[in-house]
């Protein structure tokens, strides 16, 4: 990097070092569904869930072997520190498994693959997909034995990322998503609620060594067939998190379209020392598009990064499925750009910038963050790519092709 480039963010108070630094160690959990459209390999039970994958391009992952070669591929191309984001469906197991027989050895491979490439690993029960999801109903359902049957299956996660947490010797994180909803208006909006709450309570009554595990609870305002009431509001789970001392994990697809979605971190954070993000980008509704590099995206870097050097732990998942285009050039467009948006939320002078708004002076403070967009983002962004030993421009899309090429033949869907 020229000393020039140095100087020119030091006029600011930036040293470009430390940014880097802090980028590199914030760990973005790579989520495994962007693979093979939320399939899983249990292969019977197709998507549903009020959650939609829509696309067909060729060549997805059907197993253990093919998700993970995928996933080779995508490692070379994104800097910083990575996580897999695995769900239940993605045990491995020649004979299938039941989701509330799940055992470690089923997820063992997968520890296996996360050593020899020094990468930790998060998990999620899945609630979705399956039989046993009533009425669109899991764990706020009225049925007893459905009930049971997910929270075994929620209690089993647990352990699975408790387990990840202590072969890696790093936390995992074990985050609950449920589709539980209503198409229609319901008469009785407290009774799921309240069962909700229950289930939840015996499930975190197993205490597990929180330096392994971190738990977290994923609201939703609705789903495709849930249109009227989710039973996992974000209320809801603000206040359950709060009680029980777990994270709440803020996907940006799952408020009204108007949301601000970054705006809600700096309010939680008041209470809270941590939590945890799907990174996504709605397109008119929860669509879960590829990260794009726009405002939404730099709004929600900007505020992890304000908040991660204030001590709060923020952490990042990704959270978007496109089947519409090369599914391993997807995961790393969207994981490039959530280390770009870091990136350039690491060079920003926030003390500066936060002095101007403390003293009043919206001037200086407008005409100075117009300013900082002309920077010479992109030579730290290169220097950095460069320290990560991966290429800092499109050249990585023409590896990618290549290895296409070499999997449709094996694949040849
Ligand atoms: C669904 C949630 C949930 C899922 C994944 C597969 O609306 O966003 O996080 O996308 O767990
Ligand atoms: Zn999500």
């Amino acid at each position: 990097m020229k000393s020039k480039t140095r100087k020119l963010f030091a006029k600011y108070g930036v040293d470009v070092t430390k940014a880097i630094r802090t980028v590199m160690n914030l760990p973005i959990s790579l989520h495994c569904w962007q693979l093979d459209d939320v399939t899983g390999f249990e292969s019977k039970e197709s998507l549903s869930g009020g959650i939609q994958v829509t696309g067909n391009y060729p060549g997805k992952a059907r197993n253990f072997d093919e998700l993970t070669a995928d996933f080779d591929e995508v490692l070379k191309y994104i800097p910083g520190k990575k996580k897999i984001n695995l769900h239940a469906i993605y045990g491995v197991s020649k004979n299938g498994y039941q989701r509330d027989q799940l055992t470690p050895a089923l997820f063992a491979p997968w520890v296996d693959y996360a050593k020899k490439r020094n990468i930790g690993l998060d998990f999620n029960p899945t609630l979705f997909s399956s039989p046993w999801v009533k009425d669109n109903l899991t764990l706020s359902s009225p049925d007893s034995a459905v009930r049971d049957y997910w929270i075994r299956h929620c209690k089993q996660s647990r352990e699975i990322a408790e387990y990840f947490g202590r072969e890696l010797d790093q936390k995992s994180l074990c985050n609950i998503w449920i589709p539980d909803g209503f198409k229609d208006d319901p008469v009785d909006r407290f009774g799921p609620r309240l069962r909700l709450k229950e289930a939840l309570d015996d499930i975190y009554s197993v205490k597990l060594n929180r330096h392994y595990i971190a738990d977290s609870v994923e609201s939703k305002v609705f789903g495709i067939g849930v249109e009227s009431y989710t039973t996992g509001s974000h209320e809801f789970y603000m206040n359950y998190a709060n009680s029980q001392k777990i994270m709440c994990l803020l996907d940006m697809g799952h408020f009204h379209p108007t949301e601000n979605v970054a705006d809600k971190l700096s309010s939680l954070l008041v209470f809270q020392k941590q939590l945890a993000l799907h990174v996504s980008r709605p397109v008119r509704w929860d669509s879960d598009h590829v990260l794009k590099l726009n405002d939404d995206l730099q709004a929600i870097a900007n505020e992890i990064i304000k908040h991660t050097l204030q001590g709060k732990e923020i952490l990042i998942g990704l959270d978007y499925f496109d089947a519409s285009i090369n599914r391993v050039a997807a995961m790393i467009v969207g994981a490039r750009n959530m280390q770009k948006a870091l990136l350039i939320a690491a060079l920003m002078p926030w003390d500066q910038l936060k002095a101007y708004q403390d003293a009043g002076d919206f001037t200086r403070l407008l005409a100075l963050q117009e300013e900082l967009k002309m920077l010479p983002l992109n030579e730290v962004w290169e220097f950095y790519c460069e320290k990560e030993n991966v290429p800092s421009s499109i050249e990585w899309l023409d590896a990618v092709k290549a290895y296409e090429e070499k999997i449709m033949k094996v694949r040849g869907l």
